[in-house]
């Protein structure tokens, strides 16, 4: 894995699965951007909404994204707001080995699927606040986690 800093960083979260947190979600990218280099920051432009164009094939996205995936070194993905893109991201990215976190933020009133919760491949991490998920992310990317990292589970 490429040395702390030079790490690709590839981020994923709902944009036709709604964009309610987009806002967070550029949070999370702009601290993302200090550890190292995001593939993915359009996923947090607010301009980028659910029914935007953004001038390219969905043939193109997709092949866009999964070279972006096949060459990141870590995956964060936001996973409260629930979108298939991201599950199918985080799907990928565990065929290919990757380390995954997945990012729940509680008392959305949401619910996290078990086939998320459940993964054991998947570090995931629940979170209250930006500052809770920033420190989620820093132990993750020091390599601080166990590959069962679960800590919502009994
Ligand atoms: O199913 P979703 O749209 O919520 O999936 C979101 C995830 O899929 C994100 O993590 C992105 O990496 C990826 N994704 C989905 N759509 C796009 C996109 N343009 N550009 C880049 N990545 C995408 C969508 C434009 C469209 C709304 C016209």
């Amino acid at each position: 894995m490429a040395e702390c800093g030079s790490k690709k960083i590839y981020f994923a979260g709902a944009i036709r699965g709604g964009r309610a947190d987009v806002l967070l979600y550029g949070q999370l990218v702009g601290y993302l951007e200090g550890l190292g280099r995001v593939l993915t920051s359009h996923v947090a432009d607010p301009e980028l909404d659910a029914t935007g164009d953004e001038g390219i094939s969905e043939e193109a996205i997709y092949r866009r994204d999964m070279a972006w995936l096949e060459s990141a070194d870590l995956v964060v993905a936001e996973v409260t707001t629930p979108s298939l893109g991201v599950g199918y991201e985080i799907a990928a990215a565990e065929r290919l080995g990757k380390p995954v976190l997945a990012l729940f933020r509680e008392g959305a009133g949401c619910h996290l699927s078990a086939m998320i919760a459940g993964c054991g491949n998947l570090v995931v991490r629940h979170y209250a606040t930006p500052a809770e998920a920033e420190a989620h992310i820093a132990a993750f990317v020091r390599g601080d986690f166990g590959r069962r990292g679960r800590d919502h589970l009994p």
